[in-house]
């Protein structure tokens, strides 16, 4: 029975030595084992499964680790304080191309600045990735899905996350004492708790966001001056929450935006899928503010997700000639046309629908006729008017005359050069 103990024990007296004591210094060509201290940058060739203890240790400022794809990977999850990757007071490490799983935390950076991860996924932590007392970060294309807590930030600023997606975790990222950070394109779906937590933090920009969460999609508690705006909240069960904040929750400025296939400027907030607002006069924003609290509300609400705000326009028709914009030769045509005596046999466009007019011999029945407005590069009869030479003004009352219209489409005669002289 004591012989077993004693047993026992000095295997776990070796397996703990050789999970932590004998961690050796690694780094360029030498190849790293579980628990060991890269002193020097490397691009890793392996990978290391199944460590006992920590992964690797950052051991000195200035490293960049390319995992080149590789990963890394912990015995299992359990709350002893292994990381995948851990670095200590160390500043200006790169992380880079790799994947890590079934630590404490995949990543720990501890009282670190000007540290960048890149292209990072840490599923299947406790804790993805775990930011505490460190500035000036540069967190990009990380995938933090199924932990426990996708990412956390504690008492550090100055930080820049962009591309993260945080997936079925329980906890979404959570960021405390958090300031002056920026946050943007973030996916946070499906975590049971929250899709973005922030306590006790102030100053930071969120842009972007897509949160659709079993709980709350952003919860803001004790925190002021912070901005949200350019994001979805879809189907959170609480879009959001915010508890003792007053928070910005549309863009500082105004921006420019397309919706319905024209061109806006103005301010934007959020898109909210539980928003039962209006909007009247076609502009994409919801006419009534979208109300999260007391001191709380979105003032420009979306009328659908944010992502649909900037896409480029279809053939935009910004005179609304039918005629193009990038076909389109003669701008702010201005339909329908008005003559003050229209004259047989003569055109222009007085319905405004894209098609030159004419009248018979007889001055009465109007018909649309060969011309449209596509076939005069979008210019109205005034508009061809304006580029004849000489003086018009009776054409002005009475409508072009055939020639005029044929001229002009052809570029012959006095049209001959107008396209070519570009003045036109
Ligand atoms: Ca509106
Ligand atoms: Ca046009
Ligand atoms: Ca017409
Ligand atoms: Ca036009």
């Amino acid at each position: 029975m004591r012989t077993g103990i004693f047993l026992a024990a000095g295997l776990f007296l070796m397996v703990f030595m050789a999970g932590s004591v004998y961690a050796a210094d690694c780094g360029g060509m030498v190849q790293c084992n579980c628990g060991d201290t890269l002193t020097s940058s490397q691009t890793m060739w392996y990978d290391l499964i199944n460590c006992q203890g920590n992964g690797l240790v950052i051991g000195a400022d200035n490293i960049t680790l390319n995992m080149n794809r590789h990963t890394i990977t912990g015995s299992a999850v359990s709350l002893e304080d292994y990381y995948g990757i851990y670095a200590d007071g160390h500043n200006y490490a790169r992380i880079l191309n790799g994947e890590i799983y079934n630590f404490l935390s995949g990543i720990r950076v501890y009282s670190g600045s000007n540290n960048q991860l890149t292209n990072i996924v840490a599923n299947n932590n406790y804790e993805g990735i775990l930011f505490e007392s460190s500035s000036n970060n540069i967190l990009t294309n990380i995938i933090s899905n199924n932990n426990h807590d996708s990412i956390i930030f504690y008492d550090s600023s100055g930080n820049k996350l962009t591309n993260i997606t945080s997936n079925d975790n329980s906890n979404g990222l959570k960021l405390s004492y958090f300031t002056n950070n920026q946050l943007t394109s973030i996916t946070s779906n499906n975590n049971i708790q929250f899709g973005i937590f922030l306590y006790d933090s102030s100053d930071n920009i969120m842009t972007n966001i897509i949160s659709n969460n079993n709980g709350d999609g952003i919860y803001i508690m004790s925190s002021s001056n912070n901005k949200a705006y350019l994001s979805s909240f879809i189907d959170n069960a609480q879009n959001a929450q915010s508890y003792d904040s007053i928070s910005l929750w549309n863009s500082p400025s105004p921006v420019d935006y397309t919706y319905d296939n024209k061109i806006f400027t103005g301010y934007l907030g959020n898109y909210w899928s539980d928003y039962a607002g209006s909007d009247a006069d076609g502009n994409g924003v919801g006419d009534t503010p979208y109300l999260i609290d007391s001191n709380n509300a979105d003032n420009y609400p979306l009328m659908i997700p944010f992502e649909n705000y900037f896409k480029p326009l279809v053939n935009l028709d910004s005179d609304n000639d039918g005629v193009p914009d990038k076909n389109d030769k003669c701008p702010n045509t201005i339909l329908p046309e008005v003559f003050k005596k229209f004259k047989p046999n003569n055109y222009g466009d007085i319905d405004g629908d894209g098609v030159f007019e004419t009248l018979n011999n007889k001055g009465k029945a109007i018909k649309d006729t060969l011309y449209s407005l596509t076939d005069t590069y979008g210019c109205s009869c005034k508009q061809i008017l304006a580029f004849k030479p000489g003086k018009n003004q009776d054409k002005e009352k009475f409508g072009c005359e055939k020639e005029t219209i044929k001229k002009f489409i052809k570029e012959k005669g006095w049209a001959k050069n107008l396209f070519k002289q570009t003045k036109i």
